[in-house]
C-alpha cells in the first residue's frame, strides 16, 4: 500500500467519509474534543505539470513532502476547529511570497525572500472550506498554481459542516482551477503577465481535468442513494465557476463559512474567484451524472471542446 493510500484510509476511518490525506490528519484521535498542535511544511517551488493532452506546461505549487491533497494536488491541509497549527513555507521561486489564508489571522503577515523560510501559525477557524495561497502577487500566484484546500472539521471530527449545521454521510473537497499557458510561459521567461489579457484554456478540478477526474477516488463522486453528500467548492483559481448537476439537485450550506440563509434547490452553484462553497447534495436516484462548469470554455482542452476541462462524474 502506498503511504498515500494509507493515509487516505486513516482519513476514511476518522470522519467515515472521503477526506483527502493529510500529514496532521492521523495525528489526531476520533472522538478526542482537545484541540490537537497540527505542523505542515510547505515548499513553494516551479515545476512541470503534464496535461491532459499530453503538454507539459510551468506551473507553480506548494508541495508537502509528507503528504498530498487531493487528486493530483500536492498538498491540502485538514485540520479540527481550535487546532494549534503552524505552517512552515520554504520559498523556492524567483519572487516574494506570502503564506495566507483568506479569513484567517496569522502569526507573522511577513514576507518570505526567494531560498528562505517563514513559519505562520494561526488557531484552526471555524468548520468549514478555506483556500491558502500566496497574497504578494494577486491573482497571478493563483493562475500560477500557488494555491491550496483547507478543511476545517469541527472539534470533535463529527460529520457537521460546521457546528451544528448540516450533517454529511460522505464528503468531497474539489478544488477548481486553471491556466492560460501563454501566461506560464511569460513567467518562465522571468517575465509578468498583465491579467486583463488572461484568457485560460485548461481546467481543473483538484489538478485533473476529464476524463482523468473519473478514475480518481477524490474527483470521481461515488455515492449510494439516500445519502447526503457534502462537495466543498473552493475557488482557488482566477475566474468564477458555474458549478453545474446532472441528475441531481443541491442546497447550498454556506458561501465562505457564512450560513445562507435562504436556502433553495440549485442546479448550478456559482463559486466566484477565491470562495469557499460547501453544499449538500441529496441523493435521490440512482445513475451516473456529469458535474462540470457552466463556462463553456471550462470543458475543453486548449480549445478542443468536451475533452479535458472541469468535468467529473457522480456515481450512485
Ligand atoms: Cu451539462
Amino acid at each position: 500500500m502506498r503511504r498515500r493510500d494509507f493515509l487516505k484510509a486513516g482519513g476514511a476511518g476518522l470522519v467515515g467519509s472521503t477526506v483527502f490525506s493529510i500529514s496532521g490528519l492521523t495525528m489526531l484521535s476520533p472522538g478526542n474534543a482537545n484541540a490537537a498542535t497540527v505542523s505542515f511544511n510547505l515548499t513553494a517551488e516551479g515545476t512541470y505539470k503534464t496535461l491532459v493532452d499530453g503538454v507539459s506546461v510551468y506551473v507553480w505549487q506548494f508541495i508537502d513532502t509528507n503528504s498530498t491533497g487531493p487528486g493530483a494536488l500536492t498538498s491540502g491541509l485538514v485540520v479540527k476547529e481550535g487546532d494549534a497549527v503552524s505552517v512552515t513555507v520554504n520559498n523556492n521561486l524567483d519572487r516574494n511570497i506570502r503564506f495566507s489564508i483568506p479569513g484567517v489571522s496569522m502569526s507573522s503577515t511577513r514576507t518570505i525572500s526567494p531560498g528562505s523560510s517563514r513559519t505562520y501559525s494561526f488557531t484552526a477557524p471555524a468548520a468549514g472550506s478555506y483556500l491558502y495561497t500566496d497574497n504578494v502577487n494577486g491573482e497571478l500566484s493563483r493562475a500560477m498554481g500557488l494555491a491550496g484546500p483547507m478543511v476545517v472539521m469541527t472539534t470533535n471530527g463529527s460529520n457537521n459542516l460546521y457546528s451544528g449545521g448540516p450533517v454529511f454521510d460522505r464528503q468531497y473537497t474539489l478544488f477548481m482551477s486553471e491556466l492560460d499557458d501563454r501566461l506560464n510561459a511569460a513567467v518562465q521567461a522571468g517575465g509578468s503577465y498583465n491579467m486583463a489579457n488572461y484568457e485560460p484554456n485548461y481546467y481543473f478540478a483538484n489538478g485533473l481535468s476529464y476524463p482523468d477526474t473519473k478514475s480518481n477516488s477524490d474527483t470521481l463522486i461515488a455515492m449510494s442513494v439516500g445519502e447526503d453528500v457534502a462537495i466543498r467548492f473552493i475557488n482557488g483559481g482566477a475566474i468564477t465557476y458555474p458549478m453545474h448537476f446532472h441528475g441531481y439537485h443541491v442546497n447550498v450550506a454556506s458561501r465562505n463559512r457564512i450560513i445562507e440563509k435562504n436556502v433553495i434547490e440549485k442546479d448550478t452553484v456559482q463559486v466566484e474567484r477565491g470562495e469557499c462553497v460547501d453544499v449538500i447534495l441529496p441523493v435521490a436516484q440512482a445513475g451516473t451524472y456529469p458535474l462540470h462548469t457552466h463556462y463553456v470554455p471550462g470543458v475543453s482542452a486548449n480549445g478542443v471542446y468536451a475533452k479535458g476541462g472541469l468535468v467529473l462524474m457522480s456515481a450512485a
